[in-house]
């Protein structure tokens, strides 16, 4: 049977030169990760800072039944509500879901059958606080654990349960290093107050290391990389308390959850989360071009 999944041409040309190519998820730039207009712009700002950097950007989606690598068409993306996690994706080409956009898991999965090495994203889902009786864990850390690719990220989302989620990257057997820092970054606030296993301090000893990592048979790693304009702690921790109160009170779970609760925490702080959600996603782009380019250098250049 022949692949489901298109690779647009430009991205196939990358690959098979060797070039660097960073993936990019598609739910983060629809109104469910981002309102209007800030989504098109980073989105914008992303794909250039990629380009800038000598690399390939590749977005990720559902368009029209197909699961795409390398979406050139953002506008059908930005409004779509069919968020498409790894669980539904089979389920969106069956089906033929006319667009749908790609979770961190969903989009992970999509970069492993194209052969991307990189990919880019604002914060990982993982343990959502309450957890324990809720059960809602994120479909992002299986899939972050299975393929040995490299996740950009500024940690996991600031509302979850952060040492529950370390704990389950650990159980998973992700390596999970700080870039450039000792701490875990907390998405749009600073600092988590959670040490990282490991470090990295430059793009070419992650590549390194996603070298060992197949070389040994292991898959993903978490690069985390400290958000360049992170909003302030308190305000971010009252608005976060005031937001999941809300969801519980609203009764939201499963995968509206993490939209419901991100759409808050921007009104109860004015958009500033917004603004630190769309600096740490242009950094993450930045950064998983200058490690894609490192991976795709070869050693005697
Ligand atoms: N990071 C952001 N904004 C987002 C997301 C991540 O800065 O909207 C999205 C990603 O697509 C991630 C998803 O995979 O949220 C996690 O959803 P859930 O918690 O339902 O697994
Ligand atoms: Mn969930």
């Amino acid at each position: 049977m022949t692949s489901p999944v298109r690779v647009a041409p430009a991205v196939a040309a990358a690959l098979t030169a060797g070039e660097p190519v960073v993936a990019l998820e598609s739910t983060v730039y629809s109104t469910l990760g981002l309102p209007e207009p800030h989504n098109r712009q980073t989105y914008q700002a992303c794909a250039a800072a990629i380009a800038e950097a000598g690399a390939v950007g590749a977005l990720t989606a559902i368009i029209d039944g197909v699961p795409t690598v390398g979406v050139d068409d953002i506008e059908p993306l930005l409004s779509a509500t069919a968020k498409v996690a790894a669980r539904d994706l089979a389920v969106a080409v069956s089906q033929k879901w006319p667009v749908g956009v790609t979770t961190v898991g969903a989009s992970l999965t999509l970069a492993s059958h194209a052969g991307i090495d990189v990919f880019a994203t604002g914060g990982i889902g993982g343990v959502h606080r309450g957890a324990a009786v809720t059960g809602d864990i994120s479909g992002d850390l299986p899939v972050i654990a299975r393929y040995p690719i490299v996740t950009v990220c500024a940690g996991a989302k600031s509302f979850l349960d952060l040492p529950r989620t370390l704990e389950l990257l650990e159980t998973l057997g992700v390596a999970v290093v700080g870039f450039g820092t000792d701490e875990l970054p907390a998405f749009t606030g600073a600092s988590s107050g959670l040490a990282v296993p490991n470090r990295c301090d430059s793009a070419a000893q992650v590549a390194d290391l996603l070298k060992a990592q197949k070389a040994l048979g292991l898959g993903g790693v978490l690069v985390c990389v400290p958000p360049p304009q992170p909003i302030d702690q308190a305000q971010l921790d009252d608005a976060t308390e005031t937001a999941e109160a809300r969801a519980d009170e609203a009764e939201v779970r499963g995968p509206a959850r993490t939209p419901y609760v991100l759409a808050a925490i921007a009104e109860l702080t004015n958009g500033a989360s917004v603004t630190a959600n769309t600096a740490l996603v242009l950094n993450n782009a930045r950064v998983a071009a200058d490690i894609a380019v490192a991976a795709a250098t070869p050693y005697d250049e």
